[in-house]
């Protein structure tokens, strides 16, 4: 079994790592509660094999499901992608896993976040999660990984991102939220930070563009290409219902240094022309506990939510106008790379996208 370490990755010299840093293996977890994917999860599992298959190109890929569709995943999956059975309440390893970090001597650990659903009993989105809080536990001990465990501080890894010399991002919004750490000052939660990922500074973005799902998470609205570099959501569309949000989050962005006191270059990334919404019949089972899916319901689909994994970047689309624009944009940003795209309505559907149902271990 892997160790619980009592100690904090900063004081031993562990640092998480920049996506685009080399990954080893990508985590994911089966979709098939009824009562957040449509059809039984089944569309879903479909577009996650789309994904699974497109990140198997560039890195090992794990797919966690649990028993009952065990048989069913295999089947799916091409026998190049390892199949591994393991409880969890949904599908959103980028939330409930753990996230890696490294030293500069070949060593790895996980950190073990508390999980609460996006806000636990103040606004949680389902009810229980105690299978997805063990998750990150049971990924690392799997790996033989040894972890943090911070039993008193609640985040989800698509709540920040870093650019692995110093420097996190992450949204007010979420992580200043009444469901997450109401007992701590923003100061208090900074130092959560620097102490679990290694770093100086935390670029503060008021607003994510999901206030209803994860509180706003950073990962839809923006990233680091690289050090130095960040991509963020535009558009110049001013009826486009995330227009405020896309406008506010750049200039922040443009007036930003980070923790090695550089001005960071800010590419954009267009949102699609049309919002995906909620049409017609959908066959979605209504739980107490669970929140429900609307007729007209706004989708968040935001081409930001990418998968940057090793020589690839692995990219949503969403049969839109600026599908094509997208990937365009984000070869500009990672020219050395492989950008492919996958159509992810599916995903969008059941609340997130590809960066939500992946988790990324780096190369050590
Ligand atoms: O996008 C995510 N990171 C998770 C969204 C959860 C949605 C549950 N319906």
């Amino acid at each position: 079994m892997s160790k619980r370490i009592d100690s904090t990755p900063k004081a031993d010299g562990f640092r998480m790592p920049g996506e685009f840093e080399p990954q080893q293996q990508i985590f994911m977890i089966w979709p098939e509660r009824p009562d957040n994917w449509r059809d039984g999860g089944k569309p879903a599992q479909k577009a996650f094999v789309d994904v699974a298959k497109a990140i198997s190109e560039f890195a090992e890929m794990t797919m966690l499901v649990s028993a009952s569709q065990y048989q069913v995943a295999r089947k799916m999956l091409p026998p190049q992608i390892r199949v591994i059975e393991m409880s969890s309440n949904d599908s959103w390893v980028r939330d409930c896993g753990p996230t890696f970090v490294i030293n500069d001597k070949g060593g790895i650990r996980g950190v073990d976040w508390k999980f609460n659903a996006w806000g636990g009993l103040f606004d949680g989105l389902y009810f229980p999660w105690d299978q997805d809080d063990l998750i990150a536990r049971k990924i690392c001990d799997m790996e033989r990984i040894d972890t943090y465990r911070t039993e008193d501080f609640v985040l989800e890894g698509g709540s920040i991102h870093v650019d692995g010399e110093g420097t996190v991002m992450t949204t007010e919004m979420c992580l200043l939220s009444p469901g997450r750490n109401p007992h701590m000052s923003r100061e208090q939660i900074e130092n959560m930070l620097k102490d679990h990922l290694n770093i100086e500074k935390v670029i503060w973005v008021k607003d994510g563009i999901d206030p209803e799902e994860t509180n706003g998470h950073i990962d839809d609205v923006a990233c680091f290409v690289r050090p130095g570099e960040v991509a963020c959501i535009w558009t110049d569309n001013k009826e486009d219902p995330f227009y405020e949000t896309c406008m506010e989050a750049y200039e922040t962005l443009k007036e930003a240094t980070d923790a090695k006191g550089r001005k960071l270059k800010v590419h954009k990334l267009t949102m699609p022309e049309v919002p995906v919404t909620i049409k017609g019949d959908f066959a979605i089972d209504e739980v107490e506990g669970t929140i429900p899916r609307e007729d007209g319901d706004i989708c968040i689909a935001s081409y930001m939510n990418f998968l940057i994994v090793n020589d690839g970047v692995i990219v949503p689309q969403y049969g839109d106008r600026l599908d094509g624009l997208a990937l365009e944009q984000i070869r500009d940003m990672f020219p050395d790379k492989k950008v492919v795209g996958v159509n992810t309505r599916e995903i969008v559907y059941g609340g997130g996208n590809i960066h939500c149902i992946t988790q990324q271990q780096p190369k050590v």
